[in-house]
């Protein structure tokens, strides 16, 4: 006999293993022991800090799922649960851990040489470099495949001419390594590591950020930035290379939004039970405990979508728009989540001291990148229709 667990309540413990359990104790932990404690100050001030991705490494958490070049091995459904309790403390530090080993060390071990892997890949897992990932521009943000930055082959040099400027790269105004995304003479997309303090190349902040506030985020320009013709990334032509780093990026996402929406759950939980108004506790009402049954659903079920696309994903069964399907429902889930437990704060749900109103402020940005929510819809729509609608 078994008893309903409000914080589990489809028994998703059930269906991992042992190591994945264990994983997810251990992380959360550590999350709550190392990172908890960092992170009122470094939103509030907005302030990245570099000792969080570190932290991480020692870990193990940074391209966790790679198992060599300095990095450890666990599952898909691992990955998503070190990504859900990143989360649960802030999007920005699951930003952080996601654009590591998603977007870049991923690009770099799927795409690049066996001497790119071993020239960057132990030091991205120990986080002695940090990596940013450049794809979005001014001029194109959902509509990446229109990207204007060129890279120019030049024969005589062997190298190549990098020209354009990328927009809301996350940890751009930090990064050591730059994985840039461009158009090539013959049309086609490729990838590039470029180092910081390459001749041409220059990075800003984005001033003025009201989400995501602990994570650093900025532009990128590359102004007649000259590359070796060795940083191109020889392994993947057009969108399908930077797509294919999306969709692990997008799949940890579609877990990590939960661990913030979980954690709304639990902190507004904590408080109706003990504020009292009209004579009794705020979560003896009626419309309070069906916020709360809305939430435990929506999160147990989405949870369940995202161990079973992660099982999936190990046995490479886990199409696009599978990946489509959970980012959108978990991130849009998450956001309405932290907007309910807002509510039942009352005043003080507007106030960092009580954690949910910067959730539910990040939830915004989490919701928009890697594919925004009606993006993620029209994708769907294309695959059940067959007829794309984005042109
Ligand atoms: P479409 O015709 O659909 O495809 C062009 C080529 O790309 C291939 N492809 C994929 N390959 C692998 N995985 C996927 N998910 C793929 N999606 C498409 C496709 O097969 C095709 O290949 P080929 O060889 O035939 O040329 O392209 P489209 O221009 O119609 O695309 C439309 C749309 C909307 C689906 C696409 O542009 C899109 O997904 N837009 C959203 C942009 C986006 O997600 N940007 C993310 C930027 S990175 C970021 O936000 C990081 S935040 C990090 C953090 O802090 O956590
Ligand atoms: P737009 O594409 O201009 O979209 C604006 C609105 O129009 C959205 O609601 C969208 O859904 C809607 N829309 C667009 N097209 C259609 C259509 N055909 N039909 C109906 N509606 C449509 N990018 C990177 O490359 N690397 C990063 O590390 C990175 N980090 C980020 C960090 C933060 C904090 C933020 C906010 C963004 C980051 N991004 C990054 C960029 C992010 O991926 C883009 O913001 C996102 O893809 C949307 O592009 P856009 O902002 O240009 O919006």
């Amino acid at each position: 006999a078994s008893s309903f667990d409000w914080e589990d309540a489809l028994n998703l413990d059930h269906n991992l293993t042992d190591d994945e359990r264990q994983l997810k104790t251990s992380f959360r932990d550590f999350c709550q022991k190392a990172l908890m404690p960092r992170i009122l100050k470094s939103n509030r001030d907005g302030v990245y800090e570099k000792e969080v991705l570190k932290d991480m490494a020692s870990m193990g958490a940074l391209g966790c799922t790679i198992g060599a070049y300095g990095c450890t091995k666990v599952s898909q459904v691992g990955y998503g649960l070190i990504a859900r309790e990143v989360e649960r403390v802030d999007s920005a530090y699951r930003s952080a851990l996601s654009v590591q080993s998603s977007l870049v060390m991923h690009a770099i071990h799927a795409y690049g040489t066996e001497e790119q892997r071993e020239r960057y890949l132990p030091r991205l897992a120990s986080a002695d470099l940090v990596g940013s990932f450049c794809l979005t521009e001014p001029n194109a943000g959902s509509d990446i495949g229109t990207m204007e930055s060129k890279a120019k082959y030049d024969s005589d040099t062997k190298s190549y001419v990098l020209n354009g400027a990328k927009t809301w790269i996350t940890n751009a105004p930090v990064a050591d390594v730059f994985v840039v995304w461009a158009r090539c003479d013959d049309g086609r997309v490729r990838g590039f590591v470029v180092e910081r303090g390459t001749a041409g190349l220059s990075t800003a902040v984005i001033p003025g950020k009201m989400s995501l506030r602990a994570s650093s985020t900025g532009s990128v320009y590359m102004d007649n930035c000259v590359v070796p013709e060795d940083s191109l990334l020889p392994g993947i032509t057009g969108m399908g290379g930077p797509f294919g780093c999306l969709n692990h990026a997008r799949y940890g996402i579609a877990w990590g939004a939960f661990g913030a929406a979980e954690e709304c759950l639990s902190i507004s939980r904590a408080y109706c039970l003990d504020r009292k108004q009209f004579g009794k506790p705020l979560a003896a009402t009626q419309l309070i405990q069906k916020k709360y049954a809305d939430m435990v659903t929506e999160i147990s079920i989405g949870l369940l979508a995202c161990l079973q696309v992660g099982r999936l994903k190990e046995q490479g069964l886990a199409p696009p728009e599978m990946i489509s399907l959970i980012k959108r429902n978990s991130t849009g889930k998450s956001l309405d989540i932290a907007r309910w437990a807002r509510d039942t704060l009352g005043g003080n749900g507007i106030s960092d001291e009580y954690h949910v109103i910067r959730h539910l402020i990040n939830l915004e940005t989490v919701n928009t990148y890697e594919g925004t929510h009606d993006v993620h819809g029209l994708i769907l729509g294309r695959a059940i229709t067959g007829i794309q609608a984005f042109k």
